[in-house]
C-alpha cells in the first residue's frame, strides 16, 4: 500500500499546484497510474464527500477539491492508453439532466477512450431529448449515461424512454453508472449494461459489443 498523505491533504485543501506536483512526483517514482487514481484520487474525494455529508466542509470547498481532482487526472491520461487501435466503438457520454457531476463520466470517458472506443461527450445536465437528438446525429454504438444524485437517476429512465418513443432505442445499447446507480436499477429501467467503475465500464462496453480478448 502506497502512502498518499500529501496528495491526498493537497486534493482536500484543493491546492492545484502541490496535488499536481505529487501526482507528478508519485509516477515518477514509479507507482502506477491505477494506484494513484484509485487509492490517492477517488479515495480523497470519497473522505471528501464523507465531510461534506457530515457538515465540515461546504460546496465551494467540494468543488475546490474536485478541480484539483481533476487536473490530477489529466496527469494520468497517457497511461491508460492501449496503444493505437482501430476504433472499437462509438460512444456518447453524458450526466443526465439536472446532474452536473462529471468527474466519474470524465474517468470513464478517460478509460474508454485508452481502450480504443471513441467517445463523443455531451457534457453535464444533459436532458432527454439531447441524446435523442445526438443519437440521431452520431449513431453510436453505446450510449452511456452517468448519475451521482439519488434525485437525478430518474432522469436515466426517462432518456431511455424518450429514446424508445424515437424509435432509436434497438439501434443502441446503454450503459448506466455512478454513485448512487446499481446493478438492479440498471434492470429496472431497461439499460443493457451497469458500470460499477471506470475499469468495470470498460469491461461491460466491449461485452455490449461482443469484443472478446482475443480480436485485441
Ligand atoms: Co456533489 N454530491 N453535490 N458535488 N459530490 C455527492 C454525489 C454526494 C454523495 C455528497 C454527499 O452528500 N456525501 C451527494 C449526493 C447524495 C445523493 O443524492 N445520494 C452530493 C450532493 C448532495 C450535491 C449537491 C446537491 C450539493 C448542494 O448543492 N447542496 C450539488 C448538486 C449539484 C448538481 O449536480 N445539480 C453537488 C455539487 C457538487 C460539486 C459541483 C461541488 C462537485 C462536482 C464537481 C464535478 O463533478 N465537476 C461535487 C462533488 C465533487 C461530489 C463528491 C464529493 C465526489 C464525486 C466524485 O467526483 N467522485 C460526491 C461524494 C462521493 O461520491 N463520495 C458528491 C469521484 C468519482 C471518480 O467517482 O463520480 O462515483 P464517481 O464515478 C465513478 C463510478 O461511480 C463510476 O465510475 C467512476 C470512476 O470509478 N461511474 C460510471 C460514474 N459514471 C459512470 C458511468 C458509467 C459507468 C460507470 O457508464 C456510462
Amino acid at each position: 500500500m502506497n502512502d498518499f498523505k500529501a496528495l491526498s491533504e493537497a486534493i482536500s485543501k484543493g491546492d492545484i499546484n502541490k496535488a499536481v506536483a505529487e501526482t507528478k512526483s508519485a509516477l515518477e517514482a514509479g507507482i502506477s497510474a491505477q494506484d494513484i487514481l484509485n487509492q490517492g484520487l477517488i479515495a480523497t474525494m470519497n473522505e471528501v464527500g464523507d465531510r461534506y455529508s457530515k457538515g465540515l466542509i461546504f460546496v465551494p470547498q467540494m468543488l475546490r477539491s474536485a478541480k484539483t481532482m481533476q487536473e490530477c487526472t489529466k496527469l494520468l491520461k497517457p497511461y491508460f492508453q492501449e496503444g493505437d487501435v482501430v476504433s472499437k466503438g462509438q460512444v456518447l457520454m453524458g450526466t443526465v439532466r439536472g446532474d452536473l457531476h462529471d468527474i466519474g463520466k470524465n474517468l470513464v470517458s478517460m478509460m474508454l477512450e485508452g481502450a480504443g472506443f471513441t467517445i463523443t461527450d455531451l457534457g453535464v445536465d444533459v436532458a432527454p431529448e439531447i441524446f435523442v437528438e445526438k443519437v440521431r446525429e452520431v449513431e453510436p454504438d453505446i450510449v452511456g449515461m452517468s448519475a451521482l444524485l439519488s434525485t437525478t437517476m430518474p432522469a436515466m429512465a426517462d432518456t431511455i424512454e424518450a429514446l424508445q418513443k424515437a424509435g432509436l432505442r434497438k439501434k443502441v445499447k446503454i450503459m448506466i453508472g455512478g454513485a448512487p446507480v446499481t446493478e438492479r436499477y440498471a434492470q429496472k429501467i431497461g439499460a443493457d449494461a451497469y458500470g460499477s467503475d471506470a475499469g468495470s465500464a470498460v469491461t461491460r462496453a466491449k461485452e455490449l459489443l461482443g469484443i472478446d480478448r482475443s480480436e485485441e
